[in-house]
């Protein structure tokens, strides 16, 4: 799949760009079954919320589980990354987002490229983050909210999260207001298999999950090989230091469970 004049045009202008129903049923239904056993494992790289001990955020998944790593290297998502980014590209950053049903906590407005050049070390801003829907994002649900147009600012003043377990840089709440003001907001809502890139620049957020129904994403961050971070102080499993340019696999490459 590679982008249009008119969406490479659309993604310079707003930051984003967003395809429902990109993945087919079969493929989602493919990828939420490796989920249990993803869940399931105690791994280091599994995080869950400090008040529930829901699972918040599942790390590098594609480092062991043959079915995620197989959605890395789809070309349906390889290929328009590797156009958007002029290049080879290697995963910066993989998690699953299940922001379960009542429980999943909002995240606070932020840019990626925020940690990922002040922590990370990362250059310049040549990548992206990128989210596929495993379960249908709903008004209700917690949603991600994109500010269009916030990439073309830099990066903003930004203090550390609160929370501070995985240290986004918040965007303080006087420029998101004036952000707000100028473009307006926009939240990606779909079916599972819808599809969303932005980038990193991009001031977003989500809301809380207080719904009775979950709300799963997997976001996966690719840079291009010349952006590689050069301060790597994260666990491996949160930065990653493989800087191996990624090969796309074949087109029905998520079939193989059938
Ligand atoms: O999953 C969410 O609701 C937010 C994720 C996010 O902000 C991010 O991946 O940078």
């Amino acid at each position: 799949m590679l982008l249009t004049d008119d969406q490479l045009k659309e993604y310079e202008e707003n930051g984003f760009l967003f395809f429902p129903s990109l993945f087919s049923v079969s493929e989602v239904d493919v990828l939420r079954g490796a989920l249990p056993g993803v869940y399931q494992a105690e791994r280091r790289e599994i995080d869950r919320e400090n008040a529930t001990g829901d699972l918040r955020c599942a790390f590098a998944c594609h480092t062991y589980d043959e079915t995620f790593s197989r959605l890395s290297r789809h070309p349906r998502i390889v290929e328009p990354v590797r156009q958007l980014l002029g290049g080879d590209i290697y995963m910066h950053q993989f998690s699953i987002q299940p922001k379960v049903a009542f429980n999943g906590q909002a995240w606070e407005w932020h840019q990626d490229y925020g940690a990922w050049n002040q922590i990370d070390g990362m250059p310049d801003t040549r990548a992206v983050n990128t989210g596929l829907f495993i379960e249908e994002v709903t008004q209700f649900n917690g949603p991600l909210y994109f500010i269009p147009g916030s990439h073309r600012h830099g990066l903003l003043k930004n203090t550390k999260s609160p929370e501070n377990r995985f240290p986004a840089m918040c965007v303080d709440h006087d420029i998101v207001a004036d952000l707000v003001k100028e473009r307006g907001l926009y939240s990606p809502q779909g079916p599972a298999g819808s599809f969303w890139i932005f980038h990193p620049n991009l001031v977003h957020a989500s809301s809380g999950n207080m719904s009775p129904f979950g709300r799963t994403i997997v976001t996966q961050c690719y840079a291009h090989v010349d952006n590689a971070i050069r301060t790597p102080s994260r666990p491996e499993w949160v930065a990653h230091t493989d800087f191996t340019p990624i090969e796309p696999l074949c087109e029905n490459c998520l079939a193989f469970a059938d």
